[in-house]
């Protein structure tokens, strides 16, 4: 099974704990920039206008927009998106990753009495808001260094997502003219996610809290998360979050069980499910968390699971089953919680994570500079391993499995 993201998923999934390598712009792209960019300047002086009819004053126009081009990295994350494609067991290796873990229950130590207050104030449980700031912005590490003005006026301009662009550019103007922050202090993703959460602007306006008292919701503060996570909280419990329940449970589905049942689509009580003969991994009855749906995210070969009410209130922060997954499972495990006890169908040489860490070690150390090991096989990886495939002689295939691995560790030491 391919996961494939879309749309804004993409963004807010980029914008965490993923990134993706930017090829250079050619020469061709450049000329176009160089056009682009008086293009851009005029299309700023017309938006003003409009700006101007939605409340936004002349003012808060004119200093936000001070210095800011046309942002052609943005342009380049836009186009490139797309082709993101990963296994959901990939990509829950490194969302729920032991460091992504162990940092988040340093976070839960740290935040401890925010925490509390918080999942009382808004019912959600805090496991799931420290997951969410894991899997955002690795608990406020990578929360986006882009001016988020220039991000959306260029997204709004570039044409590909010009609605979006211009009504989140909107949203900003206001946040701005209410003084939760200033213009060149709101800084986020490419496609417009802020702060430790990643909120992007109308979510900031529908959901955001100022939860330290001060008259500002200040979501980007690095030194204190308490406005983000409590926003982040609050988003959840208006989405329709219930207290204290899981997102789901690990199950075992009985021999000739009909796998038309198995879709998001089917919702069924826990006592039918257990009528139909799932029981949890230990073999109990389906606990009675309401309505719910077995899933399975690998299909049949991996491991299922009957989810509940909230695994669809964490779709509604980012829409991909395998990220409400990762919030859900990264929780559990920031709480104690062990592995899924079925393995996943990785297939005859797939690596798992320590294992593409170390390749991505080793190809650093033999001179390919991927950065920090991060066990995300990307675009960069494969051609990191591609380049010493041909170094070695050998029909390059890009491919990081067990047999890579084996002549990687006896070739570089
Ligand atoms: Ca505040």
């Amino acid at each position: 099974m391919r996961l494939i993201y879309t749309g804004l998923a993409v963004a807010l999934a980029l914008s965490g704990a993923q990134t993706v390598q930017a090829n250079t712009f050619q020469k061709n792209d450049l000329i176009i920039v160089a056009q682009s960019q008086s293009g851009f300047q005029r299309w700023v002086k017309n938006f003003r206008n409009v700006a101007l009819t939605k409340g936004i004053s002349a003012r808060t126009y004119d200093r936000a927009f001070k210095g800011v081009k046309l942002n052609t990295r943005v342009m380049q994350l836009d186009r490139k998106q797309a082709e993101f494609s990963r296994q959901i067991w990939d990509y829950l290796d490194t969302a729920t990753s032991p460091k992504r873990v162990r940092n988040g229950q340093a976070m839960l130590a740290k935040h401890k009495r925010t925490l509390n207050r918080i999942e009382q104030k808004y019912g959600v449980d805090k496991k799931i808001v420290l997951a969410i700031w894991g899997l955002e912005s690795s608990y406020g590490k990578n929360m986006g260094d882009i001016n988020i003005i220039e991000a959306l006026a260029t997204l709004a301009y570039d044409g590909r997502r010009e609605k979006f662009g211009k009504q989140q550019l909107l949203e900003a103007l206001r946040i701005i003219q209410r003084g939760d922050i200033t213009a060149n202090r709101m800084m986020g993703s490419w496609a417009g996610a802020m702060g430790h959460t990643q909120f992007i602007p109308t979510s900031y306006q529908a959901s955001a809290q100022d939860f330290t008292g001060d008259g500002k919701r200040n979501v980007w503060d690095p030194k204190d998360p308490s406005d983000a996570l409590a926003s982040t909280a609050n988003y959840l419990k208006k989405a329709g979050w219930t207290h204290n329940q899981p997102w789901g449970v690990e199950v075992k589905l009985p021999k000739g069980f009909n796998y038309g049942n198995a879709s998001l689509k089917v919702k069924a009580t826990p006592a039918r499910w257990t009528e139909l003969g799932v029981r949890t991994v230990r073999g109990k009855k389906i606990p009675n968390y309401g309505q719910g749906s077995v899933f399975l995210p690998a299909g049949a070969d991996g491991p299922a699971f009957v989810v509940f009410k909230n695994f669809f209130v964490i779709k509604r922060y980012n829409n991909a089953n395998s990220y409400a997954m990762a919030v859900g499972h990264l929780g559990d495990r920031i709480k104690g919680g062990g592995n899924f006890s079925k393995e996943w169908p990785r297939g005859p040489g797939a690596l798992k994570l320590d294992e593409k860490l170390e390749v991505q070690k080793l190809l650093n150390r033999a001179g390919y500079d991927l950065g920090e090991p991060d066990g995300i096989i990307g675009p960069k990886t494969i051609d990191a391993v591609s380049a010493i495939q041909i170094s070695w002689g050998k029909q390059p295939n890009g491919k990081a499995d067990q047999d890579f691995l084996k002549v990687l560790r006896k070739k570089v030491r």
